[in-house]
């Protein structure tokens, strides 16, 4: 079956997918592990775990590179964010093919500007490409994929760009009829107000992807009652997740000046172990390395 197929039928199965980001093998092995649907490729993970900001400054081959691995480690359906699509229709095409390739279940693609600058950056410089020229990504897009289950989400960052409701509504009408099959919508606001509205407005066919980081009140329960968003994104919090638990366990070390106290907070050897697949190492030794 295919990861596009798979997705789909997640999706169908619960109602709601709920997609973890991830930023490694390692990540996206524990976001399986988790219980989650999907992992989240994210653009902003991938900057983060190499010290950069989130300004189209990681190539496409890094980013991909990344998928490949992370599509190793787990067997979760990958949406891959390609940001902008590398530039313009033409790299947009090369990227789908690649992605698809690579395993991924589907791939967002943003609406602004090359290079872009990450969404929800205090005034942040955002900056949309036209509406006309993003339909003109969406559709080589759509005539790239070899398998019609693998899924182009076009993402709007017309309220990132503080354009409003209006627009943003105007931009995801034409992707939709551009052929993308879901539409992701994102918010700075630190409410659920600005994207409540904009789903409660929404009359298209094709469902919803929300990415909640602003406004974390809106969990699962009342994002399922909007009846119209088939994806949640949780989008960055596998990075602050691994930050938080290394500034803690780092200080700790170094107040402590040793890892007496430390070593019985943090997981023994034994489950990176089990993570590295060590288990299955030993086994095939004793099978085949002569006198294991
Ligand atoms: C990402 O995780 O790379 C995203 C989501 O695109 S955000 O950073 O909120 O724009
Ligand atoms: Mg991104």
């Amino acid at each position: 079956m295919s990861m596009g197929r798979k997705l789909r039928d997640r999706i169908v199965l619960t109602g709601l997918a709920h997609v973890m980001a991830a930023h490694s093998p390692l990540s996206a092995r524990l976001a399986e592990e988790a219980g989650f649907d999907g992992i989240w490729a994210s653009g902003f993970e991938l900057s983060a775990l190499y010290c950069l900001a989130d300004v189209s400054l990681i190539s496409m081959s890094q980013h991909l590179d990344m998928v490949r691995a992370m599509a190793d480690s787990s067997s979760l359906p990958i949406i891959a964010d390609i940001d902008t699509g590398f530039d313009n229709a033409i790299n947009v095409m090369h990227a789908v093919r690649q992605y698809e390739r690579a395993g991924a279940a589907a791939v967002v693609n943003e609406d602004k500007c090359f290079p872009k600058v990450t969404s929800l950056v205090e005034a942040g410089r955002q900056e949309l490409v036209t509406t006309e020229e993003f339909v003109g990504k969406i559709e080589p897009a759509i005539a790239t994929r070899s398998c019609p289950d693998f899924m182009i989400i076009a993402r709007t960052e017309a309220l990132i760009a503080d354009q409003g409701e209006a627009e943003a509504l105007k931009r995801a009408y034409a992707y939709e009829a551009a052929g993308a099959d879901m539409i992701l919508i994102h918010s700075k606001q630190k409410t659920a107000d600005e994207v409540g509205s904009f789903v409660r407005a929404w009359v298209g066919e094709k469902p919803i992807v929300i990415v909640p980081t602003a406004y974390p009140e809106m969990n699962e329960m009342r994002i399922r009652q909007s009846g119209k968003i088939a994806i949640v994104i949780y989008g960055n919090h596998a990075i602050r997740a691994a930050v938080t638990a290394m500034q803690e366990v780092f200080a700790r070390i170094v107040k402590d000046r040793g890892l007496h106290n430390i070593n019985r907070d943090i997981v023994p050897v034994d489950e990176i172990f089990r993570l590295q697949g060590m288990g299955s190492i030993k086994e095939n030794e004793m099978r085949f390395l002569p006198g294991s």
